[in-house]
């Protein structure tokens, strides 16, 4: 199969241990088979300055930090990742596999810490009037299986602000992200994250195909 000419954004979703990162490999691995350049970068952060307001947004650092000031940062982050690392890609043609992006804000400050959505898309919407996802693949998992994978991964001790929060906060990011899904059945594509690997490998296979009209 020959590379299209045009760029692609892919992004990854899901709460917290659904195995965003495990699949965004995979899916680099399977565009870079086909031989598309793709590189792979996450949120919040992605290049050095957006990974510095990363550190900020996930540590704290024991100061007060709203969720308005939180949803500020993201934002922040999101738009020198834009700017520096997103667009230029896109504009040569890589295909962009991103580990979050806007739809996390919409799941965790505004589902997750009651932030107004109409604000939300306001800033989406300053941010990167133009651009949104070719196709986001939701990991879609129990909150329970999720948060028992992130523990069995890091240990006890909550590694960052989120890692932190309870069942409950996650309860509402998932149904916020199911909730999207539904709104969107296009670009989002809803995948059974509690199956073995090699099945969510198989799942997202189809619904890269489904979205993007791979062969
Ligand atoms: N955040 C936000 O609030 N608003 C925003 O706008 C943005 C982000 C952009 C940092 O994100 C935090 O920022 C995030 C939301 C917030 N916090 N939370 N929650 P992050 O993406 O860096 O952090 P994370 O979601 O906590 O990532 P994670 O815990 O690393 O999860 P993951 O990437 O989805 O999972 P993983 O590392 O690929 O896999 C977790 C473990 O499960 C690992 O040991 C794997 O080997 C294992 N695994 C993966 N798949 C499977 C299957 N299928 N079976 C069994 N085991 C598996």
């Amino acid at each position: 199969m020959t590379a299209p000419s045009a760029g692609r954004f892919i992004t990854l979703e899901g709460i917290e241990g659904a195995g965003k990162s495990t699949v965004a490999h995979h899916v680099a691995k399977r565009l870079t088979a086909r031989g598309i350049r793709a590189c792979m970068t996450r949120e919040p952060g992605g290049t050095p300055l957006a990974e510095r307001v990363r550190a900020i947004v996930l540590e704290g650092g024991g100061e007060l930090l709203t969720p308005v000031t939180e949803t500020l940062l993201m934002f922040a982050a999101r738009s020198i990742h834009l700017d520096n690392l997103i667009r230029p890609a896109l504009a040569r043609g890589e295909w962009v596999v991103c580990d979050r992006f806007t739809d996390a804000t919409r799941a965790y400050q505004a589902a997750g810490r009651g932030v107004s959505r109409a604000w939300i898309e306001e800033l989406a919407q300053a941010v990167h009037p133009q651009l949104r996802p070719d196709c986001t693949l939701l990991l879609d998992l129990p909150v329970a299986t999720g948060l028992a994978r992130s523990k069995k991964r890091a240990g006890n001790a909550p590694d960052d602000r989120f890692e932190a929060e309870s069942a409950q906060f996650f309860e509402r990011v998932r149904a916020a992200y199911l909730d999207l899904a539904r709104r969107e059945p296009q670009r989002i594509q809803v995948i059974d994250a509690a199956q073995p690997l090699a099945q969510v490998e198989l799942q997202i296979e189809t619904a890269l195909a489904a979205c993007l009209d791979l062969k």
